[in-house]
């Protein structure tokens, strides 16, 4: 059986106290079961470059980790990745900053981490590479002479090609792309985006899945992330659950409470949230003291501008909310940011009567699927979601809004909490399928089996192999 060693930017950590972010609670999930091999960054910052190696075992997996220097942790990782990339990838062109000297330091990154990857793969290894953060890592890694299957997944949203053209390097960044052998995308809109690019911007050709252009062949798909839906709904009955469950019911006294919780991130349409909820207490007065939102949203990319100026708009938000309307028993919007366990997290979600999710752009979002995991089959909550999320692709039987329109998410708000039993047994259940069926598990078998095709099609002498790019980066 082939190995897999899967790379990200951040390699855990395991510990689950300490993570909020979908990729890495994601990436945890999968691995323990099929072990192998994880390589990213260390998370730590070292005034010099300094690529030594740090490796230590973790169960069935080996972390295999680098420090980023000063400079390539401004260049790269608050730079290009999250400064460029990221806004760009979630539509918002207008945060977007460019400079070449990030670049460069994206380019160096992605080259190095290669190098130091190299002497560490073995003959029967399956590489999967993770996220906007290594979009040219295939390209590095075979012009060292890597001939084994790598396959790249985009956590994020794959932009349309009028707003990917805005970036000065963007053909250089698909044509690395092509490069790897598969290509996974959340949903089937973000694949044919991708696609899209491909005709008509750099005149290449799509058959099926597969796209050709520059020489080479790559596969690209959809395959829809997911979560380990099993656990969670033990989690949120497991003791601590339960115990953040019962003092979240007995500190309401009755009342309802809506549950937001997410990386403090601009794309999580966090402000357009507070104001619906504003709105719902507006217009609809039997509301006010009866129900109360709770937002959980850890700091997140604190060093980024954008990301202090949201958390200073928040701030403001909330205490204004609650100047407006909070009695002395009553708090309209309770914010905290932190982190919580994964137990207390299922807990929290199952005593809220309703889950906003409520992104701008989103490329899956595993909160919107946790919440229905976490949710009492006889007396569930209502998920509330927005149609910009990749999930709700899937999970058509959530209460879908539009978050641009704050009118439209406020009535949804009320819907939500005035629904009928039946009504919330009858979506819930055919939410919590959609979970379960398309779980972690599954998406990591679809992966890997995909990954896995392409090593079959090129011992058969199929097209792909014969497209690869030599050592030299050069293809035939
Ligand atoms: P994120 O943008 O981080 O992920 P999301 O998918 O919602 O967004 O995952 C967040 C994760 O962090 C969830 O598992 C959530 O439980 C956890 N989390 C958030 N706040 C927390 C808190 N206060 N305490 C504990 N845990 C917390 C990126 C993409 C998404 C994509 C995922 C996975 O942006 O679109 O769904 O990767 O591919």
């Amino acid at each position: 059986m082939s190995r897999l060693v899967v790379v990200s930017n951040r390699v855990g950590p395991i510990d689950d106290a300490k993570r909020a972010g979908g990729l890495a609670i994601a990436l945890v999930e999968a691995l323990k079961t099929s072990g192998g091999v994880w390589f990213g960054w260390t998370g730590e910052v070292t005034p010099e470059p300094d690529t030594r190696l740090k490796l230590e075992s973790a169960g069935p997996l080996t972390l295999a980790t680098v420090d980023l220097s000063a400079d390539d942790y401004e260049d790269y990782y608050n730079g290009f990745a999250n400064s460029s990339l990221w806004p760009l990838f979630h539509f918002r062109t207008g945060l977007v900053q460019y400079d070449r000297q990030n670049f460069e330091g994206y380019e160096r990154v992605n080259a190095s981490f290669a190098k130091t990857l190299m002497p560490l793969l073995q003959q029967d290894d399956l590489i999967w590479v993770h996220d906007y953060h290594f979009l040219l890592f295939a390209e590095e890694l075979r012009k060292l002479g890597c001939t084994r299957p790598i396959g790249h997944f985009l956590h994020i949203p794959f932009p349309p090609r009028e707003l990917l053209t805005t970036l000065p390097h963007h053909e250089q960044l698909v044509k690395a792309l092509f490069a790897f052998d598969i290509l996974g995308f959340q949903t089937e809109h973000d694949r044919d985006r991708f696609f899209d690019y491909v005709r008509m911007e750099v005149g290449g050709s799509v058959l099926g899945d597969k796209a050709r252009c520059f020489g080479r062949t790559v596969t690209a798909r959809h395959f829809p992330i997911g979560i380990d839906a099993a656990t969670f709904k033990e989690f949120a009955t497991s003791d601590e659950g339960q115990k953040q469950f019962t003092s979240m019911r007995d500190m309401l006294r009755g009342r309802k409470q809506i549950i937001g919780v997410d990386r403090l991130d601009y794309t999580k349409g966090l402000p357009e949230r507070f104001n619906a909820f504003e709105r719902l207490l507006e217009d609809y007065p039997e509301k006010r003291g009866e129900v109360s939102l709770l937002q959980v949203a850890p700091p997140s990319r604190s060093e980024v501008t954008e990301y202090q100026d949201l958390r200073a708009d928040l701030e403001g938000m909330a205490g204004h909310v609650n100047g407006r309307f909070a009695e002395f028993n009553w708090t309209p919007i309770r914010y905290l940011n932190r982190s919580f366990a994964r137990q207390a997290l299922a807990g929290l979600y199952r005593a809220s009567h309703v889950g906003l999710v409520t992104p701008l752009r989103d490329g899956m979002n595993l909160v919107a699927k946790e919440y229905v995991a976490a949710q009492d089959a006889d007396d569930p909550g209502v998920l509330v979601l927005s149609r910009f999320a990749g999930a709700a692709k899937q999970l058509t039987d959530a209460v879908i809004v539009n978050p641009y329109d704050v009118q439209g998410m406020a009535d949804a708000l009320a819907q939500a909490l005035d629904m009928p039993l039946d009504e919330r047994r009858q979506r819930h259940q055919a939410l919590l399928k959609n979970i379960s069926e398309e779980d972690i598990d599954h998406w990591r078998t679809t992966f890997i089996a995909a990954l896995g095709s392409v090593e079959n099609a090129g011992i058969t002498g199929g097209s792909i192999h014969a497209d690869r790019p030599d050592r030299n980066g050069n293809v035939a």
